[in-house]
């Protein structure tokens, strides 16, 4: 059945109270009352802390925080929910592995990711370079927006230790073909890590179809609340993999001298984990999967397709990227418009749209940029919204 993003628009409280025309959904999105009725109830009802409390209060708590851990792990197909590790976001999960098995690099071994990363697919792993010697490599992109592998051995060699590489840009909106990746990466014995911020809250994810060692993404994205994010990863990796941080709950024994760990995704989770926020992600996922990822998914292609036809009847606009292979997301340029005046005029028509260089300086530079703006789509979004952004830019052109 096809989404009604006027429907949807019901179940968000911020559409109730203000006329909005979000577009900045690659940055982050909207609530829906289910996932603030979640939070709200855990504190209401099941406020202890997990883990830990020997009381009916701390089981309660303890049972709501195992059961997201459980959903997460079925919603993307994670063969156990032990491989669910809690985090902060994929900015944490990131770092997580660039310090855990970043540690185990050698002067000389390569670190490949692709010119289209986040930031937080860059700096990481650039901390690690400077601490073990390891270099970094990066695969360019096409001129239609597209990684390039034409040739594949120039990066994906015996030295090449780890392969770390965005599901979706979240500029140029494109899907990358993950599960060849994942075949070069193996076929040299690299380990392979998908950044899935852009990618979990659009697509319907498989981590075992898709071949990766681990994945990483953000509850916030995807519904649900800030302060909560995933890494998955096969068991045994996991296993295998020194903490990240220290503190309560990671451990096993601890003596003066030294510590011995929990068992995983313990071991990675030290201090008091998010968990009223682990409780809203697993709301906000009951609430995707009524509405099914590939609704999802085709919703937002129609939108994109539609925003496409529009954006390119306009004279003097440019759009960044070509059009195969994109999610609902969509960066652009107008002659003449800087991208900041750009956003404080349709800020005045209550258009959000995000500018500037969406942590991806090294993707901005290559296209030769330093700032664009950008459009991003989820569920509440329609042709509608589509059309108020068309014409209110079409009003800025004038103006200018
Ligand atoms: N991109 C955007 O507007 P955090 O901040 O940890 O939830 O996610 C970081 C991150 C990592 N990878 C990709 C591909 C991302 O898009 C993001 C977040 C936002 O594009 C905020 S900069």
């Amino acid at each position: 059945m096809s989404i009604s993003a006027t429907d949807i628009k019901k179940d968000f409280p911020i559409y109730q109270h203000l006329d909005l025309v979000y577009l900045d959904n690659a940055s982050t999105t909207h609530k829906p009352q289910a996932v603030l009725d979640a939070v709200d109830s855990l504190y209401k009802n099941a406020n202890a802390n997990v883990h830990r409390a020997l009381y009916d209060l701390g089981s309660k708590a303890t049972d709501r925080f195992e059961s997201a851990r459980n959903k997460v792990g079925k919603f993307i197909n994670s063969n156990q929910a032990k491989e669910i590790v809690f985090t902060s976001g994929t900015t944490e999960s990131i770092n997580l592995l660039a310090h855990s098995i970043g540690s185990t690099l050698m002067p000389g071994d390569e670190i490949l990711l692709t010119q289209m990363e986040h930031h937080s697919n860059i700096v990481p792993w650039q901390l690690t370079a400077k601490r073990t010697g390891a270099i970094i490599k990066y695969i360019p992109l096409t001129e239609t927006g597209d990684l390039d592998l034409s040739n594949p051995d120039l990066y994906f060699n015996s030295n090449t230790k780890i392969v770390s590489i965005t599901h979706i840009s979240n500029v140029l909106g494109k899907i990358n073909p993950i599960k060849k990746l994942a075949t070069l990466a193996h076929n040299i014995g690299a380990l392979f890590i998908v950044d899935g911020a852009q990618g979990v809250p659009h697509l319907q994810v498989n981590v075992q179809e898709l071949g990766c060692d681990f994945y990483a993404f953000s509850g916030h994205k995807m519904l649900g609340p800030t302060g909560i994010g995933i890494l998955w990863g096969k068991l045994d990796l996991l296993d295998k993999m020194d903490p990240f941080m220290g503190g309560g709950e990671m451990i096993d024994t601890v003596t003066m001298e030294s510590s011995t760990w929990n068992d995983v995704p313990y071991k990675f989770e030290a201090g008091t984990p998010n968990f009223a926020q682990a409780v809203g992600l697993g709301a906000a996922i009951d609430y995707l999967e009524k509405i099914g990822m590939n609704e999802i998914r085709e919703h937002e292609h129609r939108l994109t397709h539609y925003a496409f036809e529009r954006l390119t009847a306009l004279d003097g606009l440019k759009i960044y990227g070509s059009s195969d292979d994109r999610a609902g997301v969509i960066s652009f340029n107008i002659n003449g418009i800087h991208p900041q005046d750009l956003a404080q005029f349709l800020n005045e028509d209550n258009i959000a749209i995000r500018v500037g260089h969406h942590c991806a300086q090294p993707l901005l530079s290559s296209l030769g940029e330093t700032s664009t703006a950008r459009i991003s789509f989820y569920i509440y979004n329609d042709e509608t919204d589509v059309d108020k952004f068309c014409d209110s830019l079409t009003n800025i052109r004038e103006l200018f």
